[in-house]
């Protein structure tokens, strides 16, 4: 977050220099986004090197080819690819989609994806962090969706923390307001519509829930953009991803920013709970290149 705070004077010189320069030349100014072509840079190996590094973090051609495009389009002069790392998570940043507010009363949660995708574990965690570290007061819902929920080890840990396990959907119990409530599904299988839409009728059981779509970070991007197109014809409200400890290439999450309309709110690492949490936020997904293990130091501290 700071290392982007510092490129933004950087950038904002750039931007300065080539607008003198343009009013120097008396060339009229351009209103839209520079083209790439404009701009010859002293070494067309640092883009190169650039789009190599995207690529080998797992980020589609297109995408990387239009980050490169963008950072040249910033940049009067190539520079380090470390500088360029820097312009490139400028510019992640504002194509960032942030997730409604996690924060608030009365908050509901649905955890929703395809099997095992880590639903049920990144629910106890947030659950944890919600009871132990907020304070909160919680009800779970653990629902069968077209198969029977057998997260048992959910109910024991919801004993654990003291907090209520409901088997059935709401009906008129009469039920105490909590803080928050998360409700889990089991896996649907994405491609039996009436799984779907039996889902997306008990998602409509929880008015003004928050839907979660949970990934398996570790699966090839094009497996996951198959799955979230799959799924949306439920209201997704955001991507969690998950299984991140076993995937060092974050970069390739800015695919699903790319090519999706949906916010990513938070990645999750690690079978452990209720460690391995972490808000998703720009910086994360194109670590420097002198910090290739922030990443490993980034989890350890979440842990
Ligand atoms: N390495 C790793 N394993 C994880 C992570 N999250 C979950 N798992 C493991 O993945 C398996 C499935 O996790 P669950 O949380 O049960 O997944 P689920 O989506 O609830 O599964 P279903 O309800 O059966 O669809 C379990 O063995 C978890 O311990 C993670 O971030 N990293
Ligand atoms: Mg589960």
């Amino acid at each position: 977050m700071n290392s982007n705070n510092s490129a933004i004077p950087n950038i904002l010189e750039q931007i300065r220099q080539r607008h003198a320069a343009l009013v120097h030349s008396g060339a009229p100014e351009q209103t839209s986004r520079p083209q790439a072509a404009a701009f010859q840079p002293a070494s067309s190996a640092a883009y190169t090197q650039l789009a190599a590094y995207l690529r080998e973090q797992g980020v589609l051609t297109e995408v990387g080819d239009e980050l490169v495009e963008n950072v040249h389009g910033l940049q009067l002069s190539a520079g380090s690819l470390e500088e360029e790392l820097t312009l490139a998570e400028a510019i992640l940043r504002r194509r960032w989609r942030s997730s409604p507010q996690s924060q608030g009363a009365r908050q509901i949660h649905i955890f929703a994806g395809p099997h095992g995708s880590g639903k049920t574990t990144v629910l106890c965690k947030w659950l944890a962090q919600s009871v132990l570290l907020g304070s909160q007061s919680a009800r779970v819902f653990r629902l069968d969706g077209n198969t029977a929920n057998t997260a048992e080890s959910l109910s024991v840990y919801c004993e654990v923390l003291g907090v209520p396990v409901l088997r059935s959907l709401p009906g008129d119990q009469g039920l105490e307001p909590v803080d928050v409530t998360f409700i889990d599904f089991p896996g649907v299988n994405l491609e039996d519509p009436s799984a779907l839409e039996d889902l997306r009728r008990k998602c409509a059981s929880f008015p003004g829930a928050h839907v979660h779509l949970v990934l398996n970070g570790a699966y090839e991007t094009s497996l996951l953009l198959v799955q979230v197109r799959a799924i949306s014809s439920l209201p997704l409200t955001d991507i969690i991803v998950t299984h991140l400890d076993e995937e060092l290439r974050w970069g390739k999450l800015m695919n699903l920013l790319w090519r999706t309309d949906y916010p990513l709110a938070w990645f999750a690492a690690g079978q452990n709970v209720p460690g391995g949490l972490l808000e998703a936020r720009p910086g994360l997904l194109l670590p420097r290149m002198r910090s290739t293990k922030s990443h490993a130091s980034v989890l350890s501290a979440a842990a």
